[in-house]
């Protein structure tokens, strides 16, 4: 039942259902597959949205037992920009010690050749450890991409946030031959730790309609990340 989630999580579920950020429906993925839920980033475009968002990275940082220090909050652009900068808000509120010397940045999605010029906007990443913020990963081609600017600016990437997990083995319609799922690959890969607000099984775990559950749960029988 619901009530087995840590109760941040379980008020990040009902928003991102009453929101409809989280739909039911029938969905073409980037990768082919035909999925019965999406999440729809993209929606939180409200103040109230976008502060039980941040509430929800925070929560979901800050509680981890596993997760390394870290100096800077990165958010690839566009849409991790707004994602990076209401976390470390919200880290600050519910930790101002812990917190008070985190910075945050972005990158830009073209290189400014006047002014201060650069990529990298914020807090210089140079020597720092970074904890990059994002909010889906499939494939993790966005996430592979992000890393590299971060390392280009001198920075190490110790962590990665990002608000749903959805545990799929890596390919597309007929991938049968990869187990792991992207998020497994990059932990093992680039040796970071990755957290999710919500994984699948949390979803699966938390979705009252009986007929969405069924749905979800055929979807993780097909293509649900195996190990
Ligand atoms: P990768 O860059 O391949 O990891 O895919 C992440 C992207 O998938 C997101 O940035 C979205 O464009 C898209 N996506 C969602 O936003 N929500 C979902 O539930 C599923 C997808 C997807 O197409 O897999």
């Amino acid at each position: 039942s619901p009530e087995t989630l840590p109760l941040f999580k379980q008020t990040f579920l009902q928003t991102l259902l009453q929101s409809k950020i989280l739909t039911f429906g029938t969905f073409t993925l980037k990768s082919g597959r035909e999925s019965p839920y999406f999440f729809n980033a993209g929606l939180f475009n409200t103040g109230s949205l976008l502060t039980s968002l941040g509430a929800a990275y925070a929560n979901t940082i800050h509680t981890s037992a596993s997760l390394p220090p870290f100096d800077v909050v990165f958010g690839p652009a566009y849409k991790g920009i707004p994602l990076a900068t209401i976390t470390l808000a919200k880290l600050y509120e519910l930790a101002p010690e812990k917190y008070a010397g985190a910075g945050y940045a972005f990158d830009r999605k073209e290189v400014k050749d006047h002014g201060e010029g650069g990529r990298m906007v914020g807090m210089g990443l140079r020597g720092k450890r970074v904890l990059v913020v994002d909010d889906v990963i499939t494939a993790g081609m966005a996430i592979r991409g992000a890393v590299s600017a971060i390392e280009e600016a001198g920075g190490m990437v110790i962590g990665i946030v990002v608000a749903l997990d959805r545990m799929e083995r890596i390919g597309g319609v007929g991938a049968e031959d990869r187990k792991g799922s992207a998020i497994m690959e990059i932990k093992k890969e680039m040796g970071v730790e990755v957290l999710a607000i919500l994984n699948l099984d949390e979803l699966i775990v938390g979705v009252t309609d009986e007929g969405s559950r069924e749905r979800m749960l055929e979807y993780r029988r097909k293509y649900g990340a195996i190990g």
